[in-house]
């Protein structure tokens, strides 16, 4: 087995550690399963805090793999029971996070199967895309859709994400682990990207209003 461990909890980017590991992220709403993703991928069931509410993770987490790169894990976006200043809080943290780790090698950007594509999904991606930070989009919880479901979603996201790799994924099942696996490790051995700003440095999707909520499923045991 990989071997994990716990290096730091933060909510300042000052904090974080200077070496050079690379960086791979789990980006994505609240309650998607980026904190389950950590220990799925482990094998270490209580390396991360899951929680079936909403809003676990408040801070940028580390996890040191195999003592060559980090996991790291970071607050969900759209959780509505959240307060407006946290919820802005958490998204000017996570960009920042985003836009000014040079470590950082892929951010994988987690979505809930049973939710249809959102627009913050969809806004997160493009903002990804246009400041050149590498991502999949990994379609966890699969093990909740019907086949047909699973066609259907599967379609959906090919017209939302034209081009961009698209893991189906369940931790249930344990469906596609090593595809994840894959991934991560490829980015891992990919050199650091290009950090020359030559626009503004900004954090702020086009479309970002302070309000980012987005419906929760109509039947969804994980959610309160
Ligand atoms: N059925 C099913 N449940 C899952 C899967 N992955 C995660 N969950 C459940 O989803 C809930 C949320 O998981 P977390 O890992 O805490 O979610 P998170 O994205 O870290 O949430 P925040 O920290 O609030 O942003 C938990 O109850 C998990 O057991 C999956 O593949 N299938
Ligand atoms: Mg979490």
């Amino acid at each position: 087995m990989i071997s994990a461990s716990f290096f730091t909890a933060t909510t300042k980017l000052s904090d974080l550690p200077i070496d050079a590991k690379p960086h791979i992220a789990m980006v994505g709403r609240s309650n998607v399963g980026k904190s389950s993703m950590i220990n799925h991928l482990t094998g270490q069931k209580k390396l991360a805090r899951v929680s079936s509410d909403p809003g676990r993770t408040q801070t940028i987490n580390l996890y040191t793999i195999a003592d060559r790169f980090y996991l790291v894990d970071l607050p969900g976006y759209g959780y509505a029971q959240t307060s407006k200043e946290k919820r802005v809080m958490f998204a000017e943290m996570i960009h920042e996070y985003l836009l000014l780790t040079p470590q950082l090698r892929l951010v994988l950007l987690i979505i809930d199967a049973r939710i249809p594509p959102t627009d913050l999904d969809a806004d997160m991606a493009a903002w990804l895309q246009d400041n050149g930070i590498p991502f999949v989009v990994i379609t966890n919880k699969m093990d909740k859709l019907s086949t047909s479901e699973a066609s259907k979603l599967h379609h959906a996201l090919e017209m939302k994400y034209p081009g961009i790799r698209q893991i189906e994924h369940s931790i249930t099942s344990g469906r596609n682990r090593n595809e994840v696996w894959g991934a991560i490790e490829a980015a891992t051995r990919t050199p650091p990207r290009d950090m020359t700003i030559t626009g503004e440095l900004s954090w702020t999707a086009p479309s970002f209003n302070g309000d980012l909520t987005t419906p929760e499923p109509e039947t969804n045991e994980h959610v309160e």
